[in-house]
């Protein structure tokens, strides 16, 4: 899979792009029974939903499950992300985001590079952020939300972030957009949720503005991101970096594996 100029002219313009039909169903049905299996086992790689139950939030089943593994050097991902980047590749971060038949939470509406700068001291905004629908995405279950063309706008910074980290996993909530900036911000930047069928692919950009609604559907939307970072831009260790689920300290370039899912 390659990408042509137009999709790439479209990505670096609007901040996203949307794949359809990039995995079979076999395929999608094969990683979300190995999400199955990987969520059985507790740890703090595991965030729950305020009920302090329901999963919202898996980190790094790429580091436990060799679908996973496989699937973060699929040439279906790793191209189109390393064609944008322009750059050798390795990951950052990856994560299932549950996001629950009735009642999977909203996520606020944020940029995510200002996070990774603040936390993990990354140098610039080079992450390409690949999202993988494990289930259909509708506008009933929650679909991300984008304003397209924001990523263009650079990092939006909050006076009110928090500044000592710690180790944990960091909900947008604690960088989030006021209403009235959002508000502002829609009059030029149009909001946009790319829906498809699971097995599509969604690309964007680590500073476009994103959100996502409550799901009240009786659907779940199971959604992947996988975030990519060039291999030179990789952070400078200083202080305590956070766990490894969460950043990514493999820096070797990704290569293709080429080996098909029905083979593990
Ligand atoms: N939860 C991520 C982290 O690195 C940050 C968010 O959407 C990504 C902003 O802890
Ligand atoms: C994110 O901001 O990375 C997650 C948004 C979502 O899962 O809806
Ligand atoms: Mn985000």
């Amino acid at each position: 899979m390659k990408l042509t100029e137009e999709q790439l002219a479209s990505y670096h313009n609007d901040g996203f792009l949307l794949l359809e039909n990039a995995f079979r169903d076999d395929e999608t049905e094969a990683l979300c029974a190995a999400l199955a299996e990987d969520q059985r086992v507790a740890g703090p790689r595991l965030i729950t939903e305020n009920d302090g139950v329901t999963l919202r939030s898996i980190y790094a089943s790429h580091t436990r499950h060799l679908l996973f593994e496989r699937l973060v050097r699929t040439e279906r991902l790793l191209g189109p992300a390393r064609q944008i980047a322009g750059d050798d590749l390795y990951v950052h971060q990856l994560k299932i985001n549950a996001k629950q038949a009735f009642g999977g939470e909203q996520w606020a509406w944020h940029q995510d590079y200002i996070v990774w700068r603040d936390a993990d001291n990354l140098p610039e905004p080079s992450q390409v952020n690949v999202a993988l629908f494990l289930d259909d995405v509708t506008e009933f279950n929650g679909p991300v939300i984008f304003l397209r063309g924001s990523h263009r706008l650079g990092t939006l910074e909050r006076g009110t972030a928090p500044r000592d980290h710690g180790t944990a996993h960091i909900d947008p909530d604690a960088y989030s957009l006021t209403p009235a900036e959002l508000a502002d911000l829609v009059k030029r930047h149009e909001m946009v949720g790319p829906k498809g069928a699971r097995g599509g692919v969604l690309l964007f950009h680590s500073q476009i503005v994103h959100g996502s609604g409550t799901n009240v559907s009786p659907f779940a939307r199971r959604l992947l991101i996988l975030t990519y970072n060039p291999v030179s831009a990789a952070p400078r260790p200083v202080g305590t970096p956070r766990p490894e689920h969460l950043v990514g300290r493999d820096h070797t370039p990704l290569v293709v594996d080429r080996t098909p899912f029905d083979r593990v």
